[in-house]
This record gives structure tokens, sequence and C-alpha cells, in this order.
């Protein structure tokens, strides 16, 4: 029988995507400042087996030799985020001009080229400075990010035309916040609402900054998505699946699309809230050109207030294709997320800024690195992908994460998500077999 060929729209975007603190390295270089995540690395017991993204893949010095690698994979685009504590070692006042000089370099060449820059402005690695005064639990940082969008966009906006505001914020305040996984640590609700709130207004803020340093420039934002599904029919796992939707989802794209915080949240913050004042909602829905979407996985939520012995009997089965992070591999996913963007919040355009797998990667007798797993994941998402632009959904590009592996946030180098194998002893980067599958896509706009 022959294979099905999915074939992609001849504008669609082929990229991979990476962050600054996870590959730079380079930490204290140049005029750098110190980031939460240098601070949080460096403090004993935050991350596993006390890894710290002090050398990471040594991109800081090896940029050219990877953009060769971009160019070798066929990238059309590339994701990479900037380190606000290179440019504003401080967080605000008084810019570092190597720092400029950097992503200004890394910019030309890859635009030589011929491979689309992507920049994300905050993936997470806030100067420590900033956090000393409260971080984004703190009003005042807003307007220091607005400082950092304007020095960055004014400085490569001419030749970057597409631009991301933040990375997940739910990330930043809840994991960062709330749980305390991730820098800087904390762990007090209130705070991570807080954090919440202030990532929005500040990307509502930057919004119109990057669009007058960068005419014509799509500007968007990348939230962290997944469907939250009931584990049973049951009332207590159906309240559980709204509520993490209301957390993890709506709270974000809610209030990006001028709806407000959803109100069933707000039932339950409500006495938490005082940080929101007159205008803020109107500030962070300012029209975006497109919204990015991260996914990898979907939830199934399950009531813990009730017995597993009163609860209904379970309909939900967890699929037994699960990655080293213990996440259910789940591709279907990925196209209801895409549907829900566009038919219940109406974006424009869509990206899949993030989509990718780890899994236990060794580098064969013979040099090869053979990742079957990863390559069936992302084939089977960019099927879903594809399903999604046939439906009519406007989903404009897709992004492997990640180009290579990297520092893993909490754990560490512990998990691999690279298309490229990285030897961190070395610094050997090797093209997984994913990397070459991947390569063909892109070649022939189409995945079978
Ligand atoms: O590595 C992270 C990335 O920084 C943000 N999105 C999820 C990835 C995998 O956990």
């Amino acid at each position: 029988m022959d294979k099905k060929l999915f074939q992609f729209p001849k504008d669609f975007v082929w990229g991979a995507a990476t962050a600054s603190y996870q590959i730079e390295g380079g930490w204290n270089e140049d005029g750098k400042g110190e980031s939460i995540w240098d601070r949080f690395s460096h403090t004993p017991g935050k991350v596993q087996d006390g890894d710290t993204g002090d050398a990471a893949c040594d991109h800081y010095h090896r940029w050219a030799d990877d953009l060769n690698l971009m160019k070798e994979l066929d990238l059309k685009a590339y994701r990479l985020s900037i380190s606000w504590p290179r440019i504003l070692p401080a967080g605000r006042g008084g810019v570092n001009e190597t720092g400029i000089d950097f992503y200004s370099r890394m910019i030309d060449r890859l635009l030589e080229l011929n491979i689309e820059p992507y920049i994300t402005l905050y993936h997470w690695d806030l100067p420590q400075k900033l956090q000393d005064e409260g971080g984004w639990a703190s009003r005042s940082v807003v307007d220091a990010f607005v400082e950092y969008t304007d020095a960055i966009s004014n400085a490569l906006g001419d030749r970057v035309k597409n631009w991301i505001t933040l990375n997940e914020p739910w990330v930043s305040a809840f994991i960062g916040y709330r749980e305390g996984r991730h820098a800087p640590g904390h762990t007090d609700m209130h705070e991570a609402l807080a954090a919440s709130h202030h990532l929005l207004l500040a990307h509502g803020l930057s919004v119109p900054v990057i669009r007058r340093n960068s005419p014509n420039a799509n500007v968007g934002i990348t939230l962290n998505l997944s469907p939250q599904v009931p584990a049973s029919p049951s009332v207590a796992d159906r309240v559980q699946a709204t509520w993490a939707d209301g957390y993890i989802n709506r709270w974000f794209l809610d209030p990006l699309v001028g709806r407000g915080y959803p109100q069933d949240m707000v039932n339950d913050y409500r006495d938490e809230m005082e940080f929101v004042k007159t205008g803020d909602m109107d500030v962070m829905s300012v029209p975006v050109d497109f919204i990015g979407v991260n996914y990898y996985t979907r939830n199934i939520a399950r009531s813990e207030k009730i017995s597993e012995a009163e609860n209904a009997p379970c309909t939900v089965i967890r699929g037994d294709e699960i990655t080293e992070m213990d996440w259910e591999v789940y591709p279907e996913g990925l196209y209801k997320t895409l549907g829900r963007l566009y038919f219940d919040y109406d974006f424009p355009a869509i990206y899949v800024t993030e989509n990718g797998a780890a899994f236990v990667d060794e580098v064969g007798a013979d040099g090869e690195v053979d990742d079957p797993a990863r390559l069936s994941y992302i084939k089977r998402h960019l099927e879903q992908v594809h399903r999604a632009v046939e439906a009519g959904i406007p989903v404009k590009g897709y992004f492997a994460w990640s180009l290579m592996d990297n520092f893993e946030w909490g754990f560490g180098y512990s998990k691999r998500f690279g298309l490229i194998h990285v030897n961190y002893e070395t610094q050997k980067r090797t093209f997984k077999s994913s990397a070459k599958w991947y390569r063909q896509a892109i070649q022939r706009n189409a995945v079978d």
C-alpha cells in the first residue's frame, strides 16, 4: 500500500528552537549580568546533579559553527531567545554593547544563510538585580522589561521581523513563584498570581514598542498549552479538569483576547488580586499577529477530593508511550489545541513554537545516534499539524524543540530533547537520525 504523503503549504515555516540560558554558557563573560537561573543553579540542591548553565553547549563561543549546522539541516527559521542580562546587566539602565553585538552578528549571519530569525525576548533568565526588587511579583519589573524590549528591538528591529514577547508565562509564574521548581524558587501563590499579571502586562506594553522599532514585524506571544481531560465522567473529575484548564490555559488565553481573567478562577483568587489596576486588562489584550504554542502532552485530571473507590470508572487511560519527562505521547492533543486557538479564540495565525521529546540517546559504536522514538514523535505531531492546516486552521510554521540537547532546567543535562546530540565533555555535535529525517521533511515540504 502506498504511504500517505502529507504535503505542507508552500510558505510553511520549518524551524527549530533554543533558549539563551539553555545553550549559551558564557554566563559571566563580556559584561553579562547575573540572571535568576545563574543564582538558582549555583544554589546547592536546586538542579539535578548540581548542573548549571555556566558552560551549557558553549554556544556563546561556538555560535558560528552552530549556525552552519542549522544550514546543513536546511532550517528555514531559527527561534532563539535573548539573554536580558547580557543586554542590560542590571535589568535596566546601561546597555552592554558587547551583548547587543553578539546577537547582532548572529542575526546578520542567519540572514546571510537565509534562515529567518524568530526572537523570544524572555525565556526565563531574568536579571538577578530585578529579582532583588521582587522579580515578576513586583510591578516595577514591567517598566524594566519595556526598557529592555526597546533596547533590543531598536538594535535588531531593522533585520528581525518576527518577535515573541514571552515564552510560557505560566511556567515563569507558577513553576518559578508557586512550585519553586524553577528560579527564583519561591513557593507563594500570591506572588505567582502577581507574577502572571505582570508578565501579561509587560507583554502588552512591549508589543507597541516592538512595532515602533521594527516596522512590519509580526509580533506574538508563546504559551504552553495542553488539553485537560477528566479521567472519568464523575463530577469531581470534570470540575478538576475545568479548574486545571483555567489554571494553565484560560488564565493566559482569555486576557490576551480581551475576555479578562476567567470568572471561575477569579472566584477562587479574588481576595489575592489587588495587583490588577484600572486599564491593565486593556493593555494585555493588545492585538497580536500570532499566537505561539508549545505543545508536548495532555494532562488527565483526577480529583483528589474523592477516593479512588468512590470515583467513577476511569474512562481515559494514559497511553503507554511515555517520554523521559514522564509525559504521555498524545499527538492528537496538538490538533485539538490548534483548533481551540482558532475556533474558540480566533487568533489570526498560529505557530507551533515548540514540540519535541526527551528520550535516552546513545552514540553507537559507529558514531551515529539513532533515535527512532523521537523521530516518530515529531512525525506524528507534524501529521496533526497538517491535519489542522487541512481543516483551515492558520498554522504557519513548526519549530522542533530543540535544535540541540541542552540544559533542561531543574533536570540539568539529564534530559535530551535535541535533534543534534551534544557531548558535554567535548562539545561535539552529532546529527541524530531524527535530524536527518527532519531535513528530508523540510526539503520535501512534506511528511510521509
Ligand atoms: O526546555 C523547555 C523549554 O525551555 C520550554 N518549553 C518546554 C521545554 C521542555 O521542557
